[in-house]
């Protein structure tokens, strides 16, 4: 089949894309905000892999990093606090055939969201998840979260916070059915940039816990691992984060690790210190969800109709005549 220079011409313009087709609204974020750099990261990934706007779906819940889908020109839902999960799961079991992103706080997805942050690693559908966690509620200006490192001074914890932090990766490792965890900085872009893209790419229900400055209220959290590039630990692997040579002269701390190695990477996750960075476990064999249960049958609107009108047809009282006539002949 020969295919015309003008339709070619066409198709060429609609695959070429550039950053400004994904860029929405200038973002609010403060100065030096952890969360610019995770959005640079996120247009970078559209542009690469050419995603269609209109096939693709960011959402959230409530906090400042949930205010991600507003910067993106493509569909969001900026839905409740806690909430961002089993929304997107909505979305991609009734079509499965657009990209979903989740953007979510330490405190929507580790506090208020906790019970469907479990389940959904269970679930394993397939999702793009980013915890941006800046160990802090940045939007209700400062109270302590569950990743808060003990000790933090809050407004909810003036004397300082008393219990151990949670650790979202060794959580997440921890649930049945896991099948992407990675870690990553927001001051090292090029490494998040391409841990971002192996989560896009894996099939499945990834899980990418960003650790986010937030200069708002934690100022100076993370200084000293900014400072001191031995302070991370880059883990690199064929078949996980390879490191270009420019990385690899600056971040000499490295460690091979086998993505498939779940004990390791667990072993891993628990150490804070140096911060691990590089994808800790990935197993593309885990079967998604919405594939099990949908065996490929789209909830188009007449599938929706055909389904309800049958369930009604089960509690109708049909009138003699015409039950009589829905009988078979004796
Ligand atoms: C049901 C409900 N409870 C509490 C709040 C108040 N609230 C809004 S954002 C937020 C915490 C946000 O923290 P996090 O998820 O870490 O996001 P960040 O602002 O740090 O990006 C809270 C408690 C709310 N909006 N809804
Ligand atoms: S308060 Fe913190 S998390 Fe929120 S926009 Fe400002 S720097 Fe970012
Ligand atoms: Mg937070």
């Amino acid at each position: 089949m020969s295919i015309h220079c003008t339709e070619c011409v066409l198709q060429m313009y609609e695959e070429h894309a550039e950053l400004e087709d994904y860029q929405g609204g200038v973002p609010r974020w403060c100065t030096g905000c952890g969360d610019n750099a995770i959005l640079a990261a996120i247009q970078r990934l559209c542009r690469d892999e050419a995603l269609r706007p209109e096939k693709t779906m960011f959402v959230s819940g409530i906090g400042c990093s949930s205010r991600f889908p507003h910067y993106m020109k493509t569909y969001g839902f900026h839905g409740i606090h806690g909430r961002a999960l089993p929304v997107a799961e909505g979305i991609k079991m009734s079509r499965p055939d657009l990209n979903v992103f989740v953007n979510t706080g330490d405190g929507d997805c580790c506090s208020i969201g906790a019970g469907h942050w479990i389940h959904a690693i269970r679930y394993n559908m397939n999702l793009t998840v980013m915890l941006h966690d800046n160990e802090i509620y940045g939007l209700t200006k400062k109270q302590a979260s569950p990743t808060s490192p003990r000790g933090t001074r809050s407004n909810t914890t003036p004397r300082g916070s008393y219990l151990e932090e949670l650790q979202p990766l060794t959580v997440t490792l921890g649930v049945q059915n896991v099948s992407f965890v990675a870690q990553a900085v927001d001051w090292i872009p090029e490494v998040l940039y391409d841990i971002i893209r192996a989560a896009y790419k894996h099939k499945g229900f990834s899980f990418v816990r960003i650790i986010q400055r937030c200069p708002e209220w934690l100022p100076k959290q993370w200084d000293p691992y900014v400072q001191d590039t031995q302070r991370t630990l880059l883990l690199t692997h064929e078949r996980g984060l390879k490191l270009s040579p420019a990385m690899s002269k600056v971040y000499k701390n490295q460690q091979e690790h086998d993505p498939l190695d779940i004990n390791r990477a667990r072993e891993i996750a628990s150490v804070n210190d140096p911060i691990p960075v590089g994808i800790l476990y990935h197993n593309p064999s885990v079967p998604c969800y919405e594939e099990t249960r949908h065996a490929g049958q789209m909830r188009t609107p007449e599938y929706i109709k055909d389904g309800l009108e049958s369930e009604f047809d089960k509690f109708t009282v049909w009138p003699q005549e015409e039950k009589a006539a829905k009988q078979p002949a004796a």
